[in-house]
């Protein structure tokens, strides 16, 4: 029975280092420990075993029992505690996916041109929303019977007419020329107001960036190397561009920038509807009379100016068809152009 005995030890330290579930050590209660079991059975012959073996195969016997019932109960233990750490906390649950703030296209767009024009040496200047028509139209040249300054639209605020959201940044050119003496080089990024019809070409809010350079020697051929630089910079090194005449009251001459459609490269496409070509900004030589009202003598000094739409660039730049686009706020458009 001694070497019984030994067997039966070795093997139930095996079975016990091979028990990985709570299932699997109830198994082993149930063949080994229950009065029935391996250990029970084999106390049952022990009372049978005549008296001189009894005290040596006792204390064998009492020391396998009580090794073998304390490791079941150190098991017992780890599995519950086990168990009670998968309840508080799956280790395989997938991380909640967080969605980072971005900064708008419309704000991309104005930070990429503000960084273009700081490179070429321009200052950043920003002026109220709210204007009058002094700064908004009558500084700026705008004759008295000017369609701007029609109902049609302009948002007044007062009944007058005289005081407005104004319809351009402008204003803030004509406040910087009267507060500072030249060198004037800045550029006026702001959000700017019009009474139009709310359809995919036109919001009544939107933004422009318009730049303003007064100097004594300055000239249209330096106004057209500032823009082409930032054409190169901000569409591409290889961009094909022209210029065109056009009419601003407070330019003169004045003239509009084209470059050629990056889409198609000139072929004709959607978004430059077959033309080839995509018209991205508005410029000129500042009116006499447009310095004259900013406190600056044009016999003095000359000025050159150009304005271009924000939201124009955005559309451009992310193919969208509809301007509404950039202002719903949807996280399906806003997501993809981080
Ligand atoms: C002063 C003198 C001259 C600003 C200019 C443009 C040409 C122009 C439009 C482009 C698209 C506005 O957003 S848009 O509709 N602007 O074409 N703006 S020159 O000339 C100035 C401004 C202020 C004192």
């Amino acid at each position: 029975m001694l070497e019984e005995l030994h067997e039966l030890q070795r093997q139930l330290h095996a079975e016990l280092d091979a028990i990985r579930t709570a299932e699997e050590l109830e198994q082993f209660r149930l063949r080994h420990l229950v009065r029935r079991g391996t250990l029970g059975r084999l106390r049952e012959r022990f009372r049978q075993l005549p008296p001189e073996q009894k005290p040596e195969l006792g204390r064998i016997l009492n020391a396998l029992e009580e090794t073998v019932r304390k490791r079941y109960a150190e098991l017992q233990q780890r599995l519950e505690e086990l168990a009670e750490e998968q309840l508080s906390y799956d280790l395989f649950l997938p991380g909640r996916q967080s969605f980072l703030g971005g900064r708008h296209p419309i704000q991309q767009v104005l930070d990429d041109i503000v960084a273009i024009f700081s490179r070429l040496g321009f200052v950043v200047a920003e002026g109220p929303d709210i204007e009058d028509d002094e700064h908004n139209f009558t500084a700026l040249n705008f004759p008295p019977e000017h369609p701007a300054r029609d109902m049609q639209d302009t948002f007044f605020l007062t009944a007058d007419r005289q005081i407005l959201l104004r319809t351009h940044t402008s204003p803030v050119q004509i406040r910087l020329m009267r507060a500072l003496p030249p060198p004037i080089r800045a550029i006026v990024p702001g959000r700017v107001y019009r009474n139009e019809e709310i359809n995919p070409r036109s919001l009544a809010e939107f933004h422009q960036v318009e730049g303003l350079v007064v100097d004594r020697s300055t000239s249209f051929a330096e106004l057209k190397a500032i823009l082409v630089a930032f054409a190169r910079q901000m569409y591409g090194a290889q961009t094909e561009y022209r210029f065109r005449p056009s009419f601003f009251p407070f330019t003169e001459p004045s003239a509009e920038m084209d470059i050629r459609c990056f889409l198609c490269r000139g072929a004709g496409c959607r978004v430059c509807k077959g033309g080839g070509w995509l018209e991205i900004c508005g410029c000129g030589m500042v009116h006499p009379a447009v310095l004259r009202n900013g406190g600056i003598d044009p016999e003095e000094y000359i000025g050159f100016a150009f304005g271009m739409g924000i939201e124009r660039i955005a559309m451009l730049r992310l193919g969208l068809d509809d301007i509404r686009l950039l202002y719903q706020n949807d996280l399906r458009l806003l997501r993809q152009f981080r």
